[in-house]
């Protein structure tokens, strides 16, 4: 069955949507678990990237990188069918298969989500027949489908990029590109599921610039990010030790200080965000960020963001090297030469390139956590 985007799913000649009745039941149970990976929350995030199988992703809406007939085959088809059990092919018979580059949603029936939306990828042949054309479609179609059957997180596979043979590192590009452009003008968390990492591999010459930049600052792994999760044991250990502490009488200077605090975070942003003639919306877009968690920022001049939140703003802002560091100290953090995270946003800020969602792809091919989360 075909849904038009941006109008109910329709019924079938019995009343019943087989989709949406399947998908009874299962909000509640997808909304809990929608965005929790690991030991991650992404609560925040409009755009993840995210090493899982896909089968296991618990959203409204995940999507199968289909063949045209719609019944079956190999790669994520496979496991799609396998996980979903043989209900999914009997639907699926209904379609009448599906056009390169179109969209058909059904249910999902043993699945933890509650619609398959399949899509059709281009056979890659040498990039020169349309296939960057047809694998926008695929996504644009795709999240329009999701978005008129209300669906609030979806979930893609790399299409295309595995038996249909489209190199893995454009395929992603088109991903990335292509739902960060449906986000600009549409509310929605989306996944993108790498299932093999070993066979993905970002822009090669900024891997291999970036691992040769990394080495020559002997960066740290990735342990010490959150300055702010560290203090709080220093402080413990310090007032462990014997030592007493001295009487305090707050002398009239520190009192002024403190009743006249700089510039929070949060005033700090809402300052460049004018400077730099954005629109709110242009702004928290840009840097990956959900319209709450704006909302909440914007509203309470003490807000303290996490530092992927931070330098997210910072790049969706183009802050200079110096700003960033200002921006980011508002919130109590700071940019060190020994962790690779760090590293990575100094480097693209070296470059003058600002796409958090290009930056994201480098930082989830170095195990990094993602800009835009909270
Ligand atoms: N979860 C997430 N991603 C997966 C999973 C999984 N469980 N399994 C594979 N991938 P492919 P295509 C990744 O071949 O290139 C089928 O036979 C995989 O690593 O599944 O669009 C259909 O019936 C790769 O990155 O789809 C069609 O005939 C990506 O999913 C044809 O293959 C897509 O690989 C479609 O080929």
């Amino acid at each position: 069955m075909r849904f038009a985007p941006g109008k109910p799913a329709p019924k079938t000649r019995s009343g019943r949507c087989p989709a949406l009745d399947h998908a009874k039941g299962k909000t509640a149970k997808t909304r809990a678990a929608a965005q929790v990976f690991g030991s991650v929350r992404y609560f925040d995030m409009p755009l993840i990237i995210v090493k899982n199988d896909i089968t296991k992703m618990t959203v409204d809406a995940i999507v199968n990188a289909a063949s045209p007939s719609l019944l079956g085959g190999g790669g994520v088809d496979g496991c799609i069918h396998r996980a979903a059990g043989p209900e999914l092919l009997n639907e699926c018979r209904t379609l009448g298969g599906c056009e390169t580059g179109q969209a058909k949603a059904t249910g999902a029936y043993n699945l933890p989500c509650k619609y398959v939306l399949h899509t059709v990828g281009p056979v890659w042949r040498d990039g020169r027949h349309g296939e960057k054309a047809l694998l926008e479609a695929c996504y644009s179609n795709s999240l329009a489908l999701a978005a008129g059957m209300q669906c609030r997180t979806v979930a893609f596979p790399l299409i295309s990029a595995g038996v249909y043979g489209y190199p893995a590192d454009l395929a992603l590009r088109v991903a990335v590109d292509t739902v960060s452009d449906f986000l600009l003008r549409n509310e929605m968390t989306v996944y993108i599921v790498i299932f093999d990492k070993a066979a993905y591999r970002t822009d090669a010459a900024v891997l291999s610039e970036l691992t040769e930049y990394i080495n020559s600052r002997d960066a740290a792994p990735a342990a010490a990010f959150y300055c702010r999760e560290q203090s709080p044991k220093r402080a413990e250990l310090f007032c462990q030790s014997d030592c007493a502490l001295p009487d305090f009488k707050l002398d009239s200077e520190l009192d002024r200080r403190l009743k006249e605090p700089d510039e929070s975070f949060s005033q700090m942003l809402m300052r460049k965000i004018d400077e730099k003639g954005l629109t709110d919306v242009q702004c928290y877009k840009k840097a990956n960020i959900d319209r709450k968690l704006f909302s909440k920022i914007r509203s309470d001049k003490h807000y303290r963001p996490g530092k992927t939140t931070a330098a997210a703003f910072a790049i969706a802002l183009e802050l200079s090297a110096g700003e960033t560091e200002d921006l980011l100290r508002k919130a109590g953090y700071a940019l060190s030469g020994s962790n690779k995270f760090d590293i990575i946003i100094q480097y693209f800020i070296d470059k003058g390139q600002y796409n958090v969602f290009h930056i994201n792809e480098v930082l989830f091919a170095f195990d990094q956590p993602l800009l835009g989360g909270k």
